[in-house]
């Protein structure tokens, strides 16, 4: 399977890393990309964004949560994501919020990413 991806990407970096800790990134093969450049990502992602998987047989998965999810469930011992009920929800919540809108990271345990954010400032 390929993995579309920019060097400076968090969310790429996101999915390598899941990669990493379910023994599966050797089966990736890295495709370096300019996204805002690069029409042939627009063939594959309507959203022209990375990461964007494409799997061997053709399917293509984009959204950095979602292709964590994806590789967790074909790395055929899901580790990252709880199989069901509210820790699958709150897995997929921290997985897919695990940057804020201000480029923060927060903590996402369903990952193995985990750093923890200072507490909000009681001043001001
Ligand atoms: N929500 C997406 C965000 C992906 C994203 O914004 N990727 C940026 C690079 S860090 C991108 O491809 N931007 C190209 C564009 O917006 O045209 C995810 O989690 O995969």
């Amino acid at each position: 399977m390929e993995l579309w991806y920019a060097p400076t990407s968090p969310f790429a970096r996101k999915v390598r890393v899941a990669a990493h800790e379910l023994g599966v990134a050797d089966a990736i093969q890295l495709v370096e990309v300019d996204p805002w450049t690069d029409p042939r990502l627009r063939n594959l992602n309507p959203l022209a964004k990375v990461p964007t998987l494409v799997l061997d047989d053709g399917e293509i998965v984009w959204e950095s949560g979602l292709i964590a999810e994806r590789l967790d469930a074909l790395s055929g011992a899901p580790a990252l994501f709880p199989p069901a009920g509210t820790e699958r929800w709150r897995g997929c919540c921290q997985s897919n919020a695990n940057l804020s809108p201000l480029g923060r990271t927060s903590p996402t345990p369903a990952l193995g990413l985990a750093r923890e954010l200072p507490p909000p400032s009681q001043s001001g």
